[in-house]
């Protein structure tokens, strides 16, 4: 079959819509197809470079006139280019906002007739598609795609709610997913010891970018809880807007001792090789990448039952599910896990399957391939 070539645009920075767009735009260069980034700096996850693989940067100069420089059109304009000197035949847009509205943009300009399609990841839709300022942008970028995808069943429903009935344009599910040669349970080594925690301590981890909609407040407030009733350090993984905010209310707690702000960490895998318990208590969440990263190690979660969680955490299988803002809830069901050897060698067992089985890479790939030759127009 032939090999196309795609337009790719999504956040580089810390986030999982980039994370998802460099794992999948790696597989389907690995599966011999080529791959063009127009972004404004490379992906933070591609470590190695690829002949498949190419990057095409946005930039954009300062002038008097601009009081905000308009990135987004110049990324259309970026696109236009693309899109002619490459002679792609495809675009995938990860992120509604404002990428979906370059692309249609850029699509215009280059007098193209190229298929765009639109993976939304969560809060280009739940929270900016409910934003009055934004709203009929989200919906207007969703329009012009030719196809749209969704990262879960639940997000999903809440576009179609967002677009009412007015768009002809289809919502299709397509699961995230993860490298499983990467993300596989391993020999913790001595990180526990290097990060400073005993080894008879427990350890829970929680992984995201810092901000408000991940709720850490409820972590810190359980985890105060927990630690007051077993030995344990809380390992918070990541950088972002709340962090001196959540330091400093850790401090309040009284439990700051108990609480490792790691940073911005590469090393992902081996700090689950090292967790008992990953806890998300996320106010929404379309999916939680995170999650499945833990699953897939083997490390079950304590997770609030919102969005696309439940389609990821299966409530007493490979974790536990609790309602969002309760923090009782999340202590019982921690501390029962915790205590629970048997009970987290079980949901270890059951984690390992889903990852490897619902969200298998190789097949999420293939429907990702297979809506790529359906958008080309290649039989
Ligand atoms: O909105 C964010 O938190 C950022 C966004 C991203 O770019 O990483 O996260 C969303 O996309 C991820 C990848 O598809 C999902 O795993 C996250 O659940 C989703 N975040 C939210 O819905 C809050």
């Amino acid at each position: 079959m032939k090999k196309l070539k795609i337009g790719v645009i999504c956040y580089p920075s810390l986030g999982g819509s980039g994370v998802v767009a460099t794992e999948l735009g790696i597989m389907m260069a690995n599966r011999g197809h080529e791959l063009h980034y127009i972004t404004s700096s490379t992906p933070f996850r591609f470590v190695d470079e690829h002949p498949n693989i190419h990057f095409h940067e946005v930039t954009i100069d300062g002038y008097a006139v601009f009081k905000y420089p308009p990135f987004d059109i110049a990324l259309a304009n970026r696109i236009a280019q693309i899109i002619e000197t490459e002679h792609l035949d495809l675009l995938h847009v990860h992120y509604a906002v404002p990428h979906a509205i370059s692309a249609a943009l850029g699509k215009d300009m280059a007098d193209s007739d190229i298929g765009v399609i639109t993976t939304l990841h969560g809060t280009d839709v739940t929270i900016l598609g409910r934003d009055p300022s934004l709203r009929n942008t989200v919906r207007y970028g969703i329009r012009k795609s030719t196809i749209v995808t969704a990262v879960s069943e639940s997000l999903k429903r809440e576009t179609m709610e967002l677009m009412e009935t007015e768009t002809e344009t289809e919502i299709r599910t397509i699961y995230n997913f993860i490298d499983e040669k990467m993300y596989t349970p391993r020999h913790p080594g001595t990180l526990k010891k290097d990060l400073g925690i005993r080894e008879d301590e427990k350890v829970l981890i929680h992984i995201s970018n810092f901000r408000k909609v991940k709720n850490i407040p409820d972590i810190l407030k359980g985890f105060q809880e927990i630690v007051r009733r077993i030995d344990a350090k809380l390992l918070l993984v990541g950088e972002g807007p709340e962090k001196e905010k959540l330091e400093a209310f850790a401090r309040q707690l009284g439990i700051q001792e108990h609480v490792i702000f790691t940073g911005k960490r590469n090393d992902m895998p081996q700090l689950l090789a090292i967790s008992d318990m990953m806890i998300h208590l996320s106010e929404k969440e379309a999916f939680g990448l995170v999650l499945l990263e833990a699953l897939a190690c083997g490390v079950p979660s304590i997770a609030t039952d919102v969005g696309g969680i439940p389609e990821v955490v299966e409530d007493g299988v490979n974790g536990f599910l609790v309602p969002y803002g309760n923090v009782e809830a999340a202590v019982e069901k921690g501390l029962l896990l915790l205590r629970d050897d048997e009970l987290r060698a079980q949901f270890k067992e059951n984690g390992l399957i889903v990852a490897r089985k619902k969200f298998c890479s190789s097949e999420i790939v293939a429907q990702y391939e297979r809506l790529y030759y359906e958008v080309a127009g290649v039989q």
